[in-house]
């Protein structure tokens, strides 16, 4: 794509369309960035914009702005229903996401993960066991770090490690990864997709433009990436905690082993118990990377070296501290109901459950056998409250505490040694906090603060 000299506006001023606006302008493009937040509130970034020559436009999105443009760049946060979006591609103004732009100008191969849930710890485990062989690799996308932002060390013979999410993948259009993984998809972001079925097919994209020289990895214990599999022209491989795969990565006798292609014999990778992670769900995401890594021709051994010197990325399951007795844990992206009931999951039973936060038309009654089965009490926070106690009522005691803070310090008054604390909202943070990273920081201090104040019992 050639840039000089052509209009382009970045929608969306947060991380991807910081680095979009600067990449594109190095490029040589007229480059406005709009954003709905005020000139003040996006303080810190204008400079910089500035400075490069950069037009900005603050508080809200104008129509004009917007029609004036031989391209459009989409920050992923941006709905594509936007009013001014919507009446611009009536005209047939091209719009693509971060993710397009970057994929026409990043060098080497790519393995891009999607899924509801394990993203993150799945493309950061990819990234340390291809590291591990010696491979040169970058690691980014919705884990933090804008693909936009890897174009310039990425390398001919190198690896980039993606996690898309379903925002991202709305845009894309010739986006085309060597290797897809798609963990699994249970309902999340319903109210920016509008259905199950957007949401799937948002998901679906990328493998969409994939063809047979490619590899797609799927979760063959989850009903939507089984089905998904009829769609693909790419050749399909398939992980699974609970059966064995005809290729990919199965769980056989107590290890994680690998099969190239029937009928050829599976191949030991490791050993379950050598995973440092907790949760079941984290086999699934170590099955998941060790197939991807051995289908970009990592061996056996970095493999187990790189899984075994792991350890859980921050707000995923992380242990923060153990207080008397209860150990707390934060699962702050624990943001839609299904990671939520894997974050459940991993403990036997004790758990005092901190939920709430900004609703996303979830269903927080498939939570309720677990709840029952494993959870001491319920303390709702934020936005969501009324409709988890509606959605909760009977399964456990539900206790409104209203705030992150207030929940904390009512579950550490009631735990006893033995149980667990454990932030697993199910809600996005929006309503309270600027992200989850920003919550689960919170509660991070705030357990610290307790360890301080508490006496040793
Ligand atoms: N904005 C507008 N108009 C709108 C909506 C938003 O101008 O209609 C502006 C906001 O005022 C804000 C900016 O857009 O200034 C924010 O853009 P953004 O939401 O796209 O945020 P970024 O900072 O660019 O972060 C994005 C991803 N955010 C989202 O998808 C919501 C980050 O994923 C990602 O790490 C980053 O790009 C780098 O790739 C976060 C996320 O919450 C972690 N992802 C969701 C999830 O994991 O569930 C999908």
């Amino acid at each position: 794509m050639e840039f000089k000299g052509k209009k382009v506006l970045v929608v969306g001023l947060g991380k991807s369309g910081l680095a979009a606006a600067l990449f594109l302008r190095r490029r040589g493009a007229q480059v406005t960035v709009s954003d709905v937040r005020s000139a003040q509130a996006l303080g810190k970034d204008l400079p910089a914009l500035l400075d490069q020559g950069i037009a900005v436009e603050a508080g809200g999105h104008g129509l004009l702005t917007f029609r004036r443009q031989d391209l459009i760049v989409v920050s992923p946060g941006v709905p594509l229903n936007t009013p001014e979006l919507a009446q611009v591609r009536n005209f047939g103004l091209p719009i693509i996401g971060e993710i397009e732009l970057a994929s026409q100008y990043l060098k080497g191969k790519t393995i891009a993960i999607t899924g509801s849930n394990g993203k993150t710890t799945t493309t950061s485990l990819c990234g340390e066991i291809l590291a591990a062989a010696g491979l040169p690799v970058t690691v980014g996308g919705n884990i933090g770090i804008p693909v936009i932002a890897l174009v310039d060390e990425s390398r001919e013979d190198g690896w980039s490690v993606l996690e898309i999410s379903s925002f991202q993948l709305e845009t894309t259009q010739t986006f085309r990864p060597d290797i897809a993984v798609i963990l699994n998809v249970t309902p999340d972001h319903l109210d920016r997709h509008g259905s199950f079925e957007n949401y799937v097919a948002a998901k679906e994209k990328i493998f969409a433009n994939q063809n047979a020289d490619d590899a797609l990895v799927l979760n063959a214990d989850d009903d939507v990436t089984h089905r998904a599999a009829a769609r693909a022209k790419s050749r399909v491989y398939w992980f699974s905690a609970k059966r064995v795969v005809r290729q990919g990565a199965f769980v056989h006798e107590g290890a994680i082993v690998y099969r190239a292609s029937e009928p050829s014999a599976p191949e030991f990778i490791l050993k379950l118990d050598s995973i440092p992670l907790k949760g079941s769900h984290n086999v699934e995401n170590v099955l998941a990377a060790v197939c991807a890594a051995r289908l970009a021709g990592v061996e056996a051994e970095a493999i187990r070296a790189a899984v075994e010197s792991f350890r859980a990325v921050e707000h995923r399951l992380e242990f923060v501290a153990s207080v008397n007795g209860v150990a707390y844990y934060n699962d702050s992206k624990a943001t839609n109901v299904d990671a939520a009931i894997k974050a459940i999951a991993a403990f036997p039973q004790g758990i005092h459950l901190i939920l709430g936060g900004k609703d996303k038309g979830s269903d927080y009654r498939t939570m309720r056998p677990l709840i029952q089965e494993r959870v001491r009490t319920v303390y709702t926070i934020g936005a969501a409250a009324e409709k988890i106690t509606t959605h909760l009522e009977g399964a456990a005691p539900l206790v409104a505490a209203g705030t992150l803070e207030d929940a904390l310090q009512k579950a550490a008054e009631s735990a006893k040694p033995g149980d667990v604390v454990l932030l697993a909202p199910a809600c996005s943070s929006f309503d309270q906090f600027e992200n989850y990273e920003h919550r689960g920081r919170v509660f991070k201090e705030l357990v610290q603060g307790i360890a301080q104040v508490v006496p040793s019992r």
